[in-house]
């Protein structure tokens, strides 16, 4: 059994040079808590050692479509940097993926900062924003097949994410049951709604408050947290034009460049 240490370093490893590694639970023993250390342990490569920052949390796994296409059920959390925002506008260059997805989201932004380590805490109360978003998922494991805890270890497959325009938003406004879109060169390739998020993304919310205590992950102010897939992810290419649009809340969109 290799280290948390190691184990980081391995899918960082991977990471860098775009070569996919076996699933770790094939060789190690891996229980969900020594899945979380090691995904911090890759955290800290990126922020201390590598020098990004943390922009906000995702959650994985929160849409029956995305459960479904992954075989895992249960809902989990990771950190966001800023290295992995790619500003709207940008192209983004697969060149150095591994296998990148590509799958449509309900973004918040926590405006000031809470403790997440506060069983009391009020994340639903900070939330002063709403955007439509674009996550860009690209496993470190071979053939992006893994179970609950490789993908816990890797980030919850974490890459890359755009943000489209902020809808100022407090907890009331209604985000259930909007349709949500995933179009490639203007051809619609995917098709679901906000309430496949945990039946309302504000559900969100709270479901991050909990994973967060449990695991240990903290929210700088102004940082951004995904609520999940509403649909199953879509192979990204290169040279394509990528839409997500949540009914009501607009569009957000994504070009590619790289080798096919
Ligand atoms: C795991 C990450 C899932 C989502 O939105 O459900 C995720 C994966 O599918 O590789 O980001
Ligand atoms: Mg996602």
């Amino acid at each position: 059994m290799s280290t948390i240490e190691a184990l980081a370093a391995s899918l960082e490893g991977a990471r860098r040079s775009g070569a996919a590694i076996p699933q770790l639970t094939l060789e190690n023993a891996i229980t969900l808590s020594d899945a979380y250390a090691i995904q911090h342990e890759g955290l800290r490569l990126r922020t201390e050692e590598a020098g990004e920052h943390v922009s906000g949390l995702k959650l994985g796994l929160t849409s029956k479509a995305k459960a479904e296409q992954m075989g895992v059920e249960d809902v989990i959390v990771g950190t966001v940097t800023d290295a992995m925002a790619v500003p709207e506008g940008n192209v983004l260059d697969l060149s150095t993926g591994v296998h990148p997805r590509v799958e449509p989201e309900v973004a918040f932004r926590v405006a000031r900062e809470v403790d997440l380590s506060d069983p009391q805490v009020d994340l639903l109360g900070a939330v002063d924003a709403v955007a439509p978003a674009l996550e860009v998922i690209d496993s470190r494991y071979k053939d992006f097949r893994f179970t609950l805890e490789d993908v816990v270890a890797d980030n919850t497959s974490a890459s890359r994410y755009v943000l489209g325009p902020w809808s100022p938003s407090a907890g009331d406004q209604p985000l259930a049951g909007r349709t949500v879109s995933l179009t490639v060169d203007r051809e619609v390739v995917a098709t679901g709604t906000t309430s496949d998020i945990l039946d309302d993304p504000w559900e969100a919310l709270p479901t991050t408050a909990r994973l967060a205590r449990t695991h240990g992950h903290h929210l700088p102010a102004g940082s951004v947290l995904l609520a999940g897939a509403a649909t199953a992810a879509v192979t990204l290419q290169p040279g394509t034009s990528v839409v997500a649009d949540i009914e009501g809340l607009g569009t957000v969109m994504l070009q590619t460049k790289g080798e096919q």
